[in-house]
């Protein structure tokens, strides 16, 4: 059969592409485009919440968040494995980060001020991305969509985690409901960025929805996202900072108020709060780290001439 039409019947069916199949060239670069930029987006993740391990209130809390980030450096791994499938070079792919030719998720570039920060990135931030990553399961590409089964579930712990964190807080003194509220009147309306720019205005969506790689439009998933979450916020007592928030029966959705895009068009084009200082960690890490990798290929071109003598 042509591959093409092998491909578009694949498509079709909604079964799955997988890594030796014929598939066009524009929709391997889109793959690889999402992919690299959902694991570099891993990866930056740790940098927030990392930088709150040695200061974690309680042993507890402490064995939680470290098992945590070292979950986010796992699905790192597992995406830039599913993205070399396609032929990308993780090398390459990193290069590209710390010279900023690739993107992350806008939400890591704001800094983490208390420790209620780590709980509402585990509320809001891990909800969105489930919120995201859930169709992704069901994703055209075989090994991304394998990758999200698995980085859901643990997302699903981490969004759990930081509820109950929040719930502590929020049953303990005035101070740390405060402490609470006033991390969520600054991770709002950047969660909600998460879902990338409004439908008429998204590069990809149209494309990748075609090709089955996105299931639904990035409004669709941000709505999701508000519906989820009001109920959530009502149970733990906090006002979500948005004073157009409100149920509207007609459309059996929540309304809720304009978000700035030019916030979100400059935190992408590198002028958020903490973006240099995020691409400063991530290089130094990799030049420092260029020993380690420098001794495992000595080691492997070792272990490959015993193996041929
Ligand atoms: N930030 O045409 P669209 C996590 C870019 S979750 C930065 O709508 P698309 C877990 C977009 O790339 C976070 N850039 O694009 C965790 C494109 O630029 P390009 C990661 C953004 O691809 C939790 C341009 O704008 N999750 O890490 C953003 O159809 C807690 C036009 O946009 C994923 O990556 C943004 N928010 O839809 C870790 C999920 N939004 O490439 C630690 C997979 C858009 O043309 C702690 N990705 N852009 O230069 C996706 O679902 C999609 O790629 C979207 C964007 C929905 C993010």
């Amino acid at each position: 059969m042509d591959p093409e039409k092998g491909f578009e019947q694949t498509i079709e069916r909604d079964q799955r592409i997988e890594p030796r199949d014929w598939m066009p060239d524009r929709y391997r670069t889109t793959m690889v485009r999402q992919i690299a930029q959902h694991a570099h987006s891993e990866i930056i993740g740790m940098q927030p919440e990392g930088e709150w391990i040695t200061r974690a209130p309680s042993l507890r809390r402490k064995a939680i968040l470290l098992a945590k980030v070292q979950d986010e450096a796992g699905h790192g791994l597992y995406l830039y494995s599913a993205a070399e499938t396609l032929g990308a070079d993780r090398t390459d792919l990193t290069e590209k980060l710390i010279e900023g030719r690739q993107k992350y998720s806008s939400i890591f570039n704001y800094p983490t001020l208390s420790f209620a920060d780590v709980g509402v990135i585990g509320w809001l931030v891990d909800g969105a991305a489930i919120c995201n990553q859930v169709p992704l399961c069901r994703s055209s590409y075989g090994p991304y969509a394998r990758a999200m089964i698995r980085i859901c579930k643990e997302e699903s712990f981490h969004q759990r985690q930081g509820y109950e964190l929040l719930m502590t807080l929020m049953r303990g003194t005035d101070a740390q409901r405060e402490m609470v509220q006033n991390a969520v009147d600054r991770w709002w309306w950047p969660s909600l960025m998460m879902f990338g720019p409004p439908d008429a205005d998204s590069t990809h969506t149209a494309q990748s929805m075609a090709w089955k790689i996105k299931r639904h439009t990035n409004d669709e998933l941000r709505q999701r996202f508000v519906d989820m979450t009001v109920p959530q916020a009502e149970a733990l007592g906090v006002t979500l900072p948005d004073p157009d928030l409100r149920w509207n029966e007609e459309r059996g959705h929540h309304d809720f108020g304009e978000i700035d895009w030019s916030e979100l068009k400059r935190v992408i084009s590198g002028d958020g709060p903490c973006n240099a200082e995020r691409i400063a960690t991530r290089r130094a890490a990799h030049e420092e780290g260029a020993w380690v990798r420098a001794a495992a290929s000595a080691h492997a071109a070792k272990a490959k001439t015993r193996e041929v003598a």
